[in-house]
């Protein structure tokens, strides 16, 4: 096959002419491709088959162990200016990122086939869609991005109309992390990956493409690329609220997206429609609400921690057609992780289970899994013209101090509290685990640009007209003094989205505190839960002298980012550092 866009040609010709294969696929998207190319790894051993009375459809991948997880010291951004990269990224001058890169894939392709793979992000239709080529040497990246993404055949007809697209190239290559690098071009919308064959670092059209060189797109267009969940709740009058919810790789966006109500609420009529999991793409509608879009078609999940207690709709989400990576198989050949009932035989490097090696699983092995398998698949996630989102919420894991839930008073108080977000770090990424790190709006590893410019395009979404989701933060991971979870999570986080929910309606009154607004007391419902009377008041209150030593932290962070901090932002940190000097001296 080939290209009638000269553009999209030339560049699939240059590649073949840097990298040598012996063979070009053009990727179609069929079933008959898929097939073909899951037999092929079948033969190679890139994928083993699973238990297919347990799990039809479903493989296993086992990567290099020295490949489980995104690298951010090797990712790169490479804007002509350094500074438009920001202290936020690694920046590397574009000409000496091209001639690094290419020098690595000089050749890297000999005797092997090189795939194209058309992709959309977004409903093949949607104007909120974008497009990309991705060009690899993995079989792997094919089978995955077909799960991931809108592939094949619709979406090249859309890059053939359109005449621009994304241009990303991957390459396995050696799998040595001395020779692996994932470099960002935004403004030649061009990304070249080399040396991982992993899932942020390889299936570029996530990460890379709908996150980095996205927002950077996004910030020039008047709309965000988001690292958020999309969910809708319906209530028993079966009116729906769409929430878009950041949160760090590896804090249970797939959790929240699929949550299961509480009996009480099932009972009640209540339902909860999943949308996206992990990336959230929006833009103002003509009647100045926020329209989103999930712009991939399948999740890329954790999979240690799912379980039936935990997100029982990813479980059966997964009962089939999905290839896992690094998790562990029981004696029946059954995919297996911690938290899962049954035992492991072989762990995720394929030697025989011994615990002293550390977990059976990866803390970082996934299900690729189509999102239509979801039981609760939103019928709007096809919609082209995308989703009205009620509310954003932003949240990190914060064992102490950040109540379970404050609501922002207005968008400027809502940016600073995204920018001001951080989190316990988790094994998406390498590197130490359980470190607090800043984490504005869940974006540091994917901000294609300076922080302080992404925080004035967030700003710069209020203006006349606009009428902008509330913006509220919360804290599912606060802990108590014998170390244990005081919140249940899960399926009764429901709870606090239905006072984000009553607060959009004008229902429920709060109470102001310093930081923002709490639900009041009897707010919250909590019928059906064990929660005594302390707990909950931990969970709402504001302690003023820790969130002084907070906002100073917070006021610290924001200095980072230098001229370019809006100082909208500054003045909001200011405001609200006075009013906990206020109320601490009342
Ligand atoms: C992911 C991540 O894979 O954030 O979604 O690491
Ligand atoms: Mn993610």
């Amino acid at each position: 096959m080939s290209s009638k866009l000269e553009s999209l040609q030339r560049w699939v010709d240059e590649v073949a002419a840097l990298t040598r294969p012996a063979k070009i696929h053009w990727c179609d998207g069929s079933d008959a491709e898929y097939r073909q190319l899951v037999q092929q790894m079948l033969q190679t051993g890139d994928l083993i088959e699973l238990n297919q009375e347990t799990h039809p459809g479903c493989y296993l991948h086992r990567s290099s162990p020295s490949d489980v997880a995104r690298v951010e010291h090797l990712t790169f951004v490479c804007t002509r200016d350094e500074q438009d990269a920001g202290p936020n990224n690694h920046w590397m001058a574009p000409a000496a990122a091209h001639a690094k890169m290419d020098a690595l894939f000089d050749g890297c392709m000999e005797g092997r086939t090189m795939y194209v793979i058309p992709y959309c992000m977004g409903p093949i239709d949607s104007p909120l869609a974008r497009c990309g080529v991705e060009i690899t040497d993995s079989p792997y990246v094919v089978a995955n991005m077909r799960t991931m993404t809108r592939m094949g055949a619709a979406a090249q007809a859309r890059i053939e109309r359109e005449g621009t697209f994304v241009k990303g190239l991957h390459s396995t290559g050696e799998l040595d992390p001395e020779r692996r690098f994932i470099m960002h071009f935004p403004e030649e919308l061009t990304i070249k990956s080399y040396g991982s064959g992993y899932g942020g670092n390889a299936l570029l059209g996530k990460k890379c493409h709908a996150l980095r060189i996205a927002s950077f797109q996004a910030k020039s267009e008047g709309w965000l690329a988001e690292h958020m969940l999309i969910v809708g709740i319906e209530n028993p009058k079966g009116e729906t609220h769409y929430v878009a919810a950041a949160f760090p790789s590896a804090c249970g966006k797939t959790n929240l997206a699929m949550l299961i109500p509480p009996e009480g609420y099932r009972k009640n009529g209540w339902k909860v429609w999943t949308v996206g999991d992990d990336i959230c793409w929006m833009r103002p509608g003509a009647d100045g609400r926020l329209y989103a879009i999930n712009p991939e078609a399948g999740y890329f999940g954790v999979a240690p921690g799912t379980s039936d207690a935990t997100n029982p709709n990813a479980l059966t989400t997964i009962a089939r057609d999905t290839i896992f990576t690094n998790v562990a198989v029981t004696a029946d050949n059954q995919p297996w992780w911690e938290g899962l009932p049954g035992k492991p035989v072989t762990d995720w490097q394929g030697r025989p289970y011994d615990p002293s090696n550390g977990p059976a699983a990866h803390p970082n092995s996934r299900f690729t899994v189509s999102a239509r398998q979801c039981p609760t698949w939103s019928p709007r996630a096809e919609d082209s013209q995308g989703v009205p989102i009620s509310a954003i919420v932003f949240g990190g894991r914060r064992p102490s101090l950040v109540p379970l839930v404050f609501e922002a008073r207005d968008w400027a108080h809502g940016v600073l509290i995204g920018a001001a977000m951080g989190s316990e770090t988790t094994a998406a990424a390498t590197g130490a685990v359980g470190v607090l790190r800043r984490d504005s709006m869940a974006m540091k590893p994917f901000a294609g640009y300076h922080y302080g410019d992404y925080f004035r395009h967030w700003l710069s979404f209020d203006k006349p007209g606009a009428k902008l989701p509330k913006i509220f933060h919360v804290n599912w991971f606060r802990k108590g003094e014998d170390g244990r979870f005081l919140w249940p999570g899960y399926g009764d986080n429901l709870r606090v989205l239905e006072w984000m929910i009553d607060r959009v309606e004008g229902r429920a009154k709060g109470r102001q505190t310093p930081i923002g607004t709490v639900p009041s007391d009897g707010e919250l419902k909590l019928d059906g839960l064990a929660l005594d009377r302390r707990t909950v008041d931990t969970l709402l209150d504001v302690d003023h002298a820790g969130w002084s030593d907070e906002l100073a932290a917070i006021g610290e962070y924001l200095h980072s980012f230098g001229e370019r901090l809006p100082d909208e932002l500054h003045a909001e940190q200011q405001r609200i550092a006075n009013a906990l000097k206020t109320a601490e001296a009342a």
